[in-house]
């Protein structure tokens, strides 16, 4: 070390508070060639993966050291050791690893130096230490006037957090500034888990993408991220309902973390109600039964019950029902199973049933018994029952006239239903219709027919028959009329009426004008919604705009390649060398290509070893296919194919700074925000001609956009079978049996395949993303699986760094979830353009809000979008704008040439 003026010795420094502290300074300034070394202790890493340094110090600037020459420096070296040894005596230089070159950023000519008095400096570096138990720092001065004052290491951790209702325990973040250190959370008490809960801790020391989460158990609810017991008189039934609930009328909970509530003395609850209904009671009697007997049928009807109880589920049964005959009805027995109830005997909804195939001329009880959900945990019984008795008839139901004459007439007739014992004989009544029953005759007979002779001619006659049993008579049938005519037709009971046969007649023809009727008025609907169906499929297709036409259409492959692109002469292309690979056969090559009577152009040559497969011929020039189909000064341009030689080749247009991911991370932090916004606005352009076009995109994404050397970004690869072949994000999801890029495409296309524009417009908002990140990996390297699960949570990226409130909201805009709400290509580019007209409006950045959007929680959404240029931001002059974007040299030529205001230079074209 030198003994010269400036060296080694006591200075005062100011601290942050301006408080003056006594340290050494080395200064050796002097001499050449200075290598000093100062090492701390070792420290141990505790688990860290990297640790930041933190260093305080003053250096002074060299020209505030009058007399020195050359020799001052004004940085020094931070280097560290990774080490098991607690206590390493010697340690050579060269096993120290170089971490940064240090400088002064502040107070660095603020040097008083009468006094000695200078201000602090404070620098941060970090280091990964992965390999050993702890490491030493070194720091090496080469020849500065500087003064350590203090070094703090440390690493970060995510804290103890509760989400969801999971503890995530304090977390040490990863190795690199991007990994993500995947954890997994574990439910706070009372309650139990919904989906494994899983968060990630980021390299910041934030915790980021939430997952999954749990519940609290029934009986308790969540109450500042703990689960609280329900209080009384509340209670809480699933571990998925929302919260505790007061208990439902009619019922109580007496202790705290009640599960359900009791019912108050007289009230119940069935098996099958839920915790959340009020507790019921069982319906009284049913009220006003009447009974109407026809021959061995009963209609029974009756009014619901006064009181139902407070419910709605009562319904009617008959479970006592005696039966007896007449002459002995002390005796009393269940109803015979071949009676017949409709609708049912049990469980009744209606309030009137049919009971029939009762036996003729018999006693019977009919107990109706009101029923609702609680009637058998109340133990309600007789109090909610009505009874009715009634006696069937014993009758035959209908005469035949077998043979007609002038004077006689043969009858005959079937059995009475259910008789209520062996029939003894049959009573025949008949008298002359017009003279009613003044005066009648009776016919006895054992069989069930009988001549009755002796009759007027012409004459109309009633009968009626009844049978007899052991019991006695029966009742007489119903009335039957026949007349003595020559009617060689025998009639049944009140025989047809014409009438009635004229009205089915035409009400046949009626029915058969109606059906056809609505036969027609039903087909013209369905052409009406058909056309109006078309009509909406139409509307997409805007007229005048070109289609693009589907090359898979076309049954021969090569028919369709030479309609849309045109063939080279492979002598006329130089390859000059390999850029790149796709997939398993195909390669990337630049060189040149001269076309006659045109100037050489630089081209990109994609071609097609040998060995491929027919299919993978048809796939590979179907790109070309597609792209020659296109024009547009955002889209790659097709120049021709090579097909008639091999290898195949598609020759397009040369990109200079090849694609825009890896070119974003090549140039990491160095653009403007409006030439990011340009990027985008071009990528956005070029995607609104496709989608004019009708052709969806499918594999939208920084990798496959390429960026010449005027930074205009082409939308490029339009292979048909390239999402599922040649994109190495491609990957298959458990749901679909295809290859996707699943962290750029939409949910509705990952799990049903709905290919759209709007799915498009998602992976645009990705990509607007990997932009404004300078290439960083959407989700960074979360796992497929883990991103489809966060999306469909509503999980959404957050806001790069920097990026400006607006771009985050259209991002966040692309990524709606229902694709109908999210902007079509035409607004972006629209929104675009404004935001470039206004770059104002880009300066508001989402500052430092790291952790990931939940769309559910509005985060991210604070500027309304579509009203921030006009409103917010004043439109800015073009002298502002070209100052904002560093280009304000530009000012008069621009003026010179009339572009004074905004709106004209947004006219400027290309030209
Ligand atoms: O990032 P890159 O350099 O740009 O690497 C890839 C590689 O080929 C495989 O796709 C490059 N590439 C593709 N097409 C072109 C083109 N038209 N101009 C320049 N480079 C291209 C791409």
């Amino acid at each position: 070390m030198s003994s010269c003026q400036y060296s080694n010795e006591k200075v005062s420094i100011m601290d942050e508070k301006n408080i003056p502290i006594r340290t050494y300074q080395v200064c050796n300034v002097l001499e050449p060639n200075q290598n000093n070394w100062l090492r701390t202790d070792w420290i141990p890493r505790s688990g860290a993966q990297r640790v930041y340094v933190e260093v305080k110090f003053t250096l002074r600037d060299c020209n505030s050291l009058p007399g020195v020459t050359g020799t001052c420096k004004e940085t020094f070296n931070l280097y560290y050791h990774e080490s098991n040894e607690v206590r390493e005596s010697y340690i050579k230089e060269s096993s120290f690893i170089k971490v940064d070159t240090v400088a002064a950023d502040e107070s660095f000519t603020q040097v008083d130096v009468g006094d000695r008095i200078m201000k602090l400096n404070t620098e941060v570096r970090d280091v990964k230490v992965t390999t050993r138990k702890g490491f030493y720092l070194a720091f090496q001065d080469v020849g500065a006037c500087i003064a350590l004052v203090s070094v703090r290491v440390f690493y970060k951790t995510c804290p103890l957090t509760i989400r969801n209702l999971a503890t995530f325990p304090d977390t040490v973040t990863g190795a690199d500034t991007s990994s993500l250190v995947e954890v997994r959370g574990s439910c706070v008490n009372q309650s139990e888990e919904r989906e494994e809960p899983k968060m990630y801790c980021g390299a910041d020391g934030e915790w980021l993408v939430p997952i999954g989460g749990c519940f609290c158990s029934p009986g308790y609810e969540e109450k500042g991220g703990a689960c609280k017991a329900c209080s009384a008189g509340f209670y809480k039934a699933k571990s998925s309902d929302a919260g505790c609930f007061k208990c439902p009328p009619h019922s109580h909970s007496v202790r705290d973390g009640a599960t359900v509530c009791d019912c108050h003395s007289g009230f119940f609850r069935a098996d099958s109600d839920p915790p959340s209904m009020a507790c019921t009671q069982p319906p009284s009697a049913p009220q006003q039964l009447i009974s109407v007997v026809n021959e061995t049928s009963v209609v029974l009807e009756w009014a619901p019950p006064r009181r139902l109880g407070g419910r709605s589920d009562t319904s009617y049964n008959y479970p006592r029902m005696g039966s007896g005959s007449i002459s002995s009805s002390q005796l009393c027995l269940p109803c015979g199973s071949d009676v017949l109830f409709s609708p049912g005997q049990t469980g009744l909804k209606t309030t009137r049933v049919v009971v029939s195939e009762l036996r003729a001329h018999t006693h019977y009880t009919f107990i109706v018994h009101a029923r609702n959900g609680v009637s058998q945990a109340s133990g309600a019984g007789a109090a909610q029952s009505v009874s009715v008795s009634v006696t069937t008839n014993q009758a035959v139901s209908s005469i035949l006239a077998i043979d007609v004459t002038r004077h006689s007439l043969s009858l005959s007739w079937q059995q009475p239903d259910r008789p209520n014992g062996v029939i003894l004989e049959y009573e025949v009544k008949f008298y002359e219709k017009d003279q009613k029953e003044r005066s009648y005759r009776i016919m006895r007979t054992f069989s069930r027919s009988v001549d009755v002779t002796g009759l007027n001619p012409l004459t109309v006659y009633v009968f009626h028959v009844r049978a007899r049993t052991a019991a006695g008579y029966g009742e007489f049938s119903a009335p039957f009329e026949f007349s003595t005519n020559s009617d060689p037709f025998p009639l049944i009971g009140e025989g047809v009426n014409s009438a009635f046969l004229l009205l089915s007649v035409s009400g046949v023809g009626i029915l058969l004008l109606i059906s056809a009727a609505v036969f027609i008025i039903s087909r013209r609907r369905s052409k009406y919604s058909k056309t109006k169906q078309d009509s909406e499929e139409e509307k997409h297709l805007n007229p005048g705009v070109k289609i693009y036409v589907d090359p898979f259409t076309y049954e021969d492959p090569d028919q369709a390649i030479h309609e849309f692109a045109k063939e080279i002469d492979v002598s006329s292309i130089h390859i000059e060398k390999v850029i790149g690979m796709v997939g398993e056969f195909g390669e990337v090559c630049s060189g040149r290509l001269r076309v006659q009577g045109k100037r050489e152009i630089y081209v990109a040559i994609k071609s097609l070893k040998a060995g491929y497969s027919d299919k993978q011929r048809r796939d590979f020039l179907s790109e070309a296919s597609i792209m020659g189909q296109f024009d547009h000064p955002n889209i790659i341009r097709l120049e021709g194919v090579v097909t008639r030689c091999k290898p195949l080749m598609i020759i397009t247009e040369y990109m200079e700074n090849g694609s825009l991911d890896a070119f974003l991370r090549k140039h990491d932090g160095q653009f403007t925000v409006i030439q990011l916004v340009g990027m985008l606005r071009g990528i956005a352009s070029g995607m609104k001609y496709l989608s004019d076009m009708s052709y969806v995109h499918r594999d939208l994404a920084a990798r496959n956009i390429l960026v010449n050397s005027n930074l205009v970004c082409k939308v490029s690869d339009f292979g048909l079978s390239r999402v599922l072949e040649d994109d190495p994000e491609a990957a298959y999801t458990t749901r679909v049996r295809r290859k996707i890029p699943i962290r750029w495409t939409a949910p509705e296309a990952i799990t049903y395949r709905k290919f759209t524009t709007a799915s498009d417009v998602w992976s645009y908002g990705i990509v607007m993303w990997e932009v404004v990140s300078y290439g960083e990996r959407p989700y960074w390297d979360m796992n497929n699986q883990d991103v489809i699960k966060a999306i469909e949570e509503g999980y959404r990226l957050p806001a790069p760094m920097d990026c400006p409130v607006v771009l985050h909201q259209l991002m966040l805009d692309c990524w709606e979830r229902e694709r109908a709400e999210r902007p079509t290509f035409s607004q972006i580019l629209n929104m675009l353009d404004k935001l470039i007209r206004n770059p104002g409006t880009l300066r508001r950045t989402g500052g430092d809000r790291p952790a990931g959007t939940m769309l559910e929680s509005g985060m991210g959404s604070e500027v309304c979008v579509s009203v921030l240029p006009e409103v917010c931001v004043p439109e800015w002059s073009v002298c502002e704008w070209l100052q904002s974007i560093g280009l304000e040299r530009y000012r008069d030529t621009l003026a010179a040439a009339g572009y004074t205001s905004l709106d004209s230079l947004l006219a400027l074209t290309h030209q």
